[in-house]
C-alpha cells in the first residue's frame, strides 16, 4: 500500500469520524471549563446560560410563552439542554471540516465564543469582564480541537504502524480532554455554590408588622378534600419568569432607586428598607398566562412596605402615569400610577408566608399589587422604581404585544372532582377557588349540564383581595355529567363565559369538565 493511498482512505472514513469526536470533544471542553472559569465571579454566567437567555428575550412571543411556562414554572432546564446538544452538534460539524482545514475549525470555533461574548454583553449588568468566560472556553476548545487533530494527521503521514500508535494517543487525549472537561464541570458547579444567598437568607429574621395581616375569619379553609388550600405553601407557590438561573441578589450590596418624574430620588438598602413600618396581607398573585382552569395562581401572606408612602417620600410628577419597575436581570413592568396610589395595599415585600422572600420569588425583594396580572406588577428581584408615562415607555412583555394595562379578571376554577375522572352515584362536593383579585368575589354559581345555577358555599375572605374557595354539594347521579362554574365578582358582574385566550390581556370563559358517573 503506498502512501498516498492510505492518506486518502483515511481521509473520509476513520479520519472524519476522529474529527467528529475530536469536535465533540473540542465542544464538552468548552461547556466543562466555562463552568469552572464562570464560578470565579458571581457577575459572570456559562455562555450557555447567557447564549439561552438571549434566546428567550428574542423568540417570538408564542414560543416564549410556550418556554416561560415549561422551563420557568417547572424549573426545567431543558432549553440549557438544548442548546448543550446544539453546541456539541456544531461541535461535531466543525471537527469534520477541521480535518480537511485547520482554519474552518479555528473560524467555525472563534464564531461560536464570539456568539457568547455578545450574548455575554447583552445581559443587563453586563461588564467588558463578563465575556472571560465565552473567551477561555473558546480558546480551551481551540486548543482541544488542534491538538487532536494533529494527532490524527500525524499517524496518517507516518504510514500504518505509527498510525495504531497515533490512534492510540488520540484516545488518550480525547478521554484526558473528557477529563479536564468534567473535573472543571464539577469543580465549578461545586464553586458556584458560594454564591447561591441561601445561606445569607437563612440568617435573616424580619421584623414583625406594625399592621399585621387581618386575621382569617373562621371558615376561610372550607376543608373540601381536593380543593386548593387557601394560602399556598412557598414550596408549591408557581414560578413564572423569563430568568434561566434564579437571580443570587446578595441584601448587603442591593439598592432600590426611586427615580424619574420625581422631586426627590430615593435610594434605600435592605436594612433601611426593613427599617420601616412594614404592613402585612394576604394578596392573591396571578399569571397572565393562566388559562381557564389552569394553575399559575397562588394566594400568599406578604409582608413589606406600602408602595404608596415610599412614591409620596418620592414626590411624584402628578402627570406621570406608569410606574416601571425593573429588576436586576434587567426585566420590566409597569404599573398604572393610579392603581398604585388609589389606596390599595400595594406593597415593596420583602416576606412571603414568614419568611424572607425564597430566591425563586424575588429575594430581597419584590413588587406586590393586588388586582393586577403579575406581568403588569409583580417584579421580582426588584431594583428600581421609575416614575413616567405609559407613552413614553413599554415594559418587557408590552414590547411584546401584551397589554398595556391588565386588570385581572374574574376567573372560577374547579379543583374537585377532576376533570374525565370516575365517581361513585352519590353524595359528591364540587369545590374550587374562584378570585376577582381586588374587587373580591361575591358569589360562585356551579351548572350541572343544563340544569339550574346552583349557588356554592363560599368560604370566608379576609379581603377582596385573595381568592375564595367554594364548595357544592352535588348528589351525582349515574351517567357523564358536565359541570361548569362562574363566579360574581364584588361589583355584582357576573364573570363573561366569553373565551378568551391569555394574550392579550388574560384568559376568559368559564370552567367546565367532563364527569363520568358509575352506577
Ligand atoms: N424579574 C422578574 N419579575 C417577574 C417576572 C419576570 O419574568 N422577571 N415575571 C412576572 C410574572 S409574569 C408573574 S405572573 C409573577 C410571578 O411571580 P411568582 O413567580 O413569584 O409566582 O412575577 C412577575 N415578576
Ligand atoms: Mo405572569
Amino acid at each position: 500500500m503506498r502512501p498516498s493511498e492510505a492518506r486518502s482512505s483515511g481521509a473520509s472514513g476513520p479520519k472524519g469520524a476522529a474529527g467528529a469526536a475530536a469536535g465533540a470533544a473540542a465542544a464538552i471542553v468548552a461547556l466543562g471549563v466555562a463552568e469552572g472559569i464562570r464560578s470565579l465571579r458571581a457577575t459572570w454566567e456559562h455562555p450557555v446560560v447567557s447564549v439561552a437567555s438571549w434566546i428567550v428575550d428574542r423568540a417570538p412571543s408564542w414560543l416564549k410563552m410556550f418556554a416561560i411556562r415549561t422551563f420557568g414554572t417547572a424549573d426545567k432546564p431543558a432549553l440549557l439542554v438544548g442548546t448543550t446538544v446544539l453546541l456539541i452538534g456544531f461541535g461535531v460539524v466543525i471537527g469534520v471540516f477541521a480535518c480537511r482545514r485547520r482554519t474552518l475549525g479555528v473560524a467555525g470555533i472563534s464564531f461560536l465564543a464570539m456568539v457568547g461574548v455578545g450574548a455575554a454583553w447583552s445581559r443587563p449588568g453586563a461588564s467588558l469582564d463578563t465575556a472571560v468566560p465565552s473567551v477561555l472556553s473558546g480558546l480551551a476548545s481551540l486548543l482541544t480541537l488542534l491538538l487532536l487533530l494533529h494527532t490524527v494527521a500525524s499517524g496518517a503521514a507516518e504510514g500504518p504502524m505509527p498510525e495504531r500508535m497515533a490512534r492510540r494517543r488520540f484516545l488518550v487525549f480525547l478521554g484526558a480532554a473528557g477529563a479536564v472537561a468534567g473535573t472543571a464541570g464539577v469543580l465549578g458547579r461545586q464553586a458556584a455554590k458560594r454564591f447561591d444567598i441561601g445561606a445569607i437568607r437563612a440568617r435573616i429574621r424580619l421584623p414583625s408588622a406594625r399592621d399585621s395581616a387581618p386575621a382569617h375569619p373562621t371558615g376561610t379553609e372550607l376543608a373540601v378534600p381536593g380543593v386548593t388550600p387557601f394560602i399556598t405553601p412557598n414550596r408549591r407557590f408557581y414560578r413564572v419568569d423569563t430568568a434561566l438561573a434564579v437571580p443570587q441578589v446578595d441584601p448587603e450590596r442591593w439598592r432600590l432607586r426611586i427615580r424619574g418624574s420625581v422631586r426627590r430620588p430615593l435610594t434605600l438598602t435592605y436594612r433601611e428598607l426593613l427599617a420601616r413600618p412594614l404592613t402585612e396581607r394576604d394578596i392573591t398573585l396571578v399569571c397572565v398566562s393562566n388559562e381557564v382552569g389552569g394553575p399559575y395562581a397562588g394566594t400568599a401572606r406578604w409582608l413589606g412596605v406600602r408602595l404608596d408612602e415610599l412614591l409620596e417620600e418620592a414626590g411624584p410628577d402628578p402627570a406621570a402615569d406608569q410606574l416601571v419597575s425593573r429588576s436586576v436581570d434587567g426585566w420590566t413592568a409597569g404599573t398604572p400610577m393610579a392603581a398604585v396610589r388609589d389606596g390599595r395595599d400595594a406593597l415593596v415585600a420583602v416576606g412571603m408566608n414568614g419568611e424572607p422572600l425564597p430566591a425563586r420569588h424575588g429575594f430581597p425583594a419584590r413588587l406586590v399589587v393586588p388586582g393586577l396580572y403579575g406581568y403588569t406588577s409583580a417584579t421580582k428581584w426588584l431594583t428600581e422604581l421609575e416614575v413616567t408615562t405609559f407613552a413614553a415607555y413599554d415594559a418587557y412583555w408590552v414590547r411584546r404585544g401584551w397589554a398595556r394595562r391588565a386588570p385581572i379578571k374574574t376567573m372560577t376554577r374547579i379543583d374537585t372532582p377532576r376533570g374525565l375522572s370516575r365517581l361513585r352515584a352519590g353524595p359528591v362536593a364540587i369545590g374550587g377557588v374562584a378570585w376577582a383579585v381586588h374587587r373580591g368575589v361575591d358569589a360562585v354559581e356551579v351548572r350541572i349540564d343544563d340544569g339550574p345555577w346552583r349557588r356554592a358555599r363560599l368560604g370566608a375572605v379576609p379581603s377582596a383581595d385573595t381568592w375564595r374557595q367554594w364548595v357544592l354539594d352535588w348528589d351525582a347521579p349515574p351517567g357523564r355529567h358536565t359541570i361548569t362554574a362562574r363566579a360574581v365578582d364584588g361589583t355584582g358582574r357576573v364573570q363573561t363565559d366569553r373565551r378568551a385566550p391569555p394574550i392579550p390581556d388574560g384568559a376568559s370563559g368559564w370552567h367546565t369538565i367532563v364527569v363520568n358517573v358509575d352506577p
